[in-house]
């Protein structure tokens, strides 16, 4: 037995016998913490596509790898949710070159990305072949595309050609183009002198814009996916209001990984950068009825951080963040990663096989908790916002509340009053701890590496006087299925 296999069987041994989780001292239960629930009290949607995995464009050099044959990584897509979107794009997207003559792929297949941004990456091909087998990729996954055209280094018209080639094959799959990856950074990064401001920006933006529109008449457009400048966004969404059909922008939340305190209770703790920009999201949402979707997220830039990243941690983060964006009202997130880079939710090639890391975990608990509506929750006893909790009504009706305990050291228990409740099965995220990189489990299960992933242990709670108890380890997650 592998040693995951074998975690996973201690588990699931160690719930069967003490029906307590792990790492619980029985005795306590560390701080007590009040949870209500309210039904009635019915926040924003959830729907079906919010969820979304970006890669850099690069990866489409190599045509086999979104291809209909990479049935495995189409299975971790799909586990994710029915209808997610993949989003192509990052820094590699301003060196990719569409090439209309298909080579023949000479070389075995290979897995690119994340882009470290330490130097200007090499140029490399996008071909009509690597387009149609992205297509197969996504009929496999079921998921939808935002594909990013390069204006960093090509002229209008090269990016109007592979629009036009992209628009024509994915049909419907196509959910918008996107012009650029992070203008903001483009005067600082080379692809752009130092005066390179917004409005500079926007005469460029709307050159190309009209260039693709010529030869895609219909095409959808998404922008501006700004690294973090919350004025071009809301500059962007006022004067693209009626060429784009939703806001995009960026977010990481650590970096870069050589600052000593980029660390996991900086990733677990609170950000201003993040409320500021969910602020700046819903207002310009607000002011133009345009809907946003953060296209890009994940850790720490610069590739992430080892240690970091690639931990438990990230991926009670990662949960934490999807319930904060649907909160706020944005229609999705796309969590950046490709390669063996150290955020990257899967890792791994089609020769080598892949493999679900810590950041699909906080996406597969999102995707067992479902689409449906967010309801009102209230967290007591946790002044720190280390415990957090969000509540959903699911599409079948149930009550589902997803539960995350960011504490480091301390356990929780929680009285959870939710009006008509008698009993609630519950999954868990666990790791051995909050650094562990390789035993993340949900509901006693890995991700196998051709996607499968089936719960093996759910613990039921049973209401006393009104109240489940729910007892959470440190550095945890749980969903609760109410009934
Ligand atoms: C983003 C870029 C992406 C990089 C990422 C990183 O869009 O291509 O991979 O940063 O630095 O800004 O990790």
């Amino acid at each position: 037995m592998d040693r995951r296999k074998f975690l996973a069987a201690s588990v699931a041994a160690s719930c069967a016998a003490l029906s307590s989780p792990r790492g619980f001292a029985d005795s306590g239960g560390g701080r007590r913490v009040r949870l209500s629930v309210h039904p009635g009290q019915r926040g924003r949607a959830i729907a079906g596509d919010f969820t979304g995995l970006s890669y850099e464009t690069s990866q489409l050099s190599d045509p086999s790898f979104f291809a209909p044959e990479n049935t495995a990584l189409a299975a971790f897509h799909r586990r994710l949710g029915a209808a997610g979107v993949l989003r192509i794009g990052g820094n590699t997207s301003e060196f990719s070159v569409w090439t209309p003559t298909s080579a023949p792929v000479d070389s075995p297949s290979q897995a690119f990305g994340p882009d470290t941004g330490r130097h200007p990456p090499p140029r490399r091909p996008v071909t009509p072949l690597a387009v149609r087998n992205l297509r197969g990729f996504l009929e496999l996954s079921g998921w939808r595309l935002i594909y990013g055209l390069n204006m960093g280094t090509e002229s209008p018209e090269t990016a109007a050609d592979e629009a036009a080639y992209v628009a024509r094959v994915m049909g419907d799959r196509l959910v918008a183009f996107q012009l650029c990856n992070e203008p903001d950074l483009f005067y600082k990064n080379g692809l752009r002198g130092p005066g390179y401001g917004y409005p500079q920006f926007a005469a460029q933006w709307r050159h190309y814009f009209r260039a693709v529109r010529r030869r895609v008449p219909r095409a959808p457009f998404a922008g501006p996916d700004t690294a973090a400048n919350d004025e071009w966004l809301a500059r962007f969404a006022q004067e693209q209001r009626h060429d784009v059909t939703f806001l995009s922008a960026h977010y990481y939340a650590e970096g870069p990984p050589t600052d000593p305190s980029m660390t996991i209770p900086r990733l677990l703790g609170s950000s201003a950068e993040l409320d500021a920009e969910l602020q700046a999201a819903a207002a310009a949402s607000r002011d133009t009825g345009l809907p946003f979707r953060m296209t890009e997220t994940n850790s720490c830039y610069g590739g992430g951080k080892a240690g970091v990243s690639d931990t438990f941690a990230a991926a009670l983060w990662a949960a934490e963040i999807m319930y904060r964006l649907a909160e706020a009202g944005a229609i999705g997130v796309n969590f950046h990663g490709g390669g063996y880079g150290w955020y990257t939710p899967v890792a791994g090639t089609p020769a080598s096989g892949f493999v679900a890391r810590p950041v699909y975990y906080g996406m597969l608990l999102f995707a067992a908790a479902g689409p449906g509506r967010l309801v009102m929750t209230k967290v007591s006893g946790a002044a720190d916002g280390s415990v957090t909790a969000f509540g959903l009504t699911g599409r079948d009706g149930a009550l589902r509340v997803v539960v995350l305990n960011k504490n480091l050291d301390t356990d929780a228990t929680l009285a959870i009053d939710v009006p008509g409740a008698r009993t609630a099965s519950v999954m868990r995220l666990l790791a051995p701890r909050a650094d562990d990189r390789t035993d993340t489990t949900f509901a006693g299960s890995v991700v196998g590496n051709d996607g499968r992933w089936t719960p093996a242990v759910t613990e039921t709670l049973t209401a006393r006087e009104g109240l489940l108890t729910l007892r959470m380890p440190s550095a945890s997650g749980a969903l609760l299925t109410l009934s």
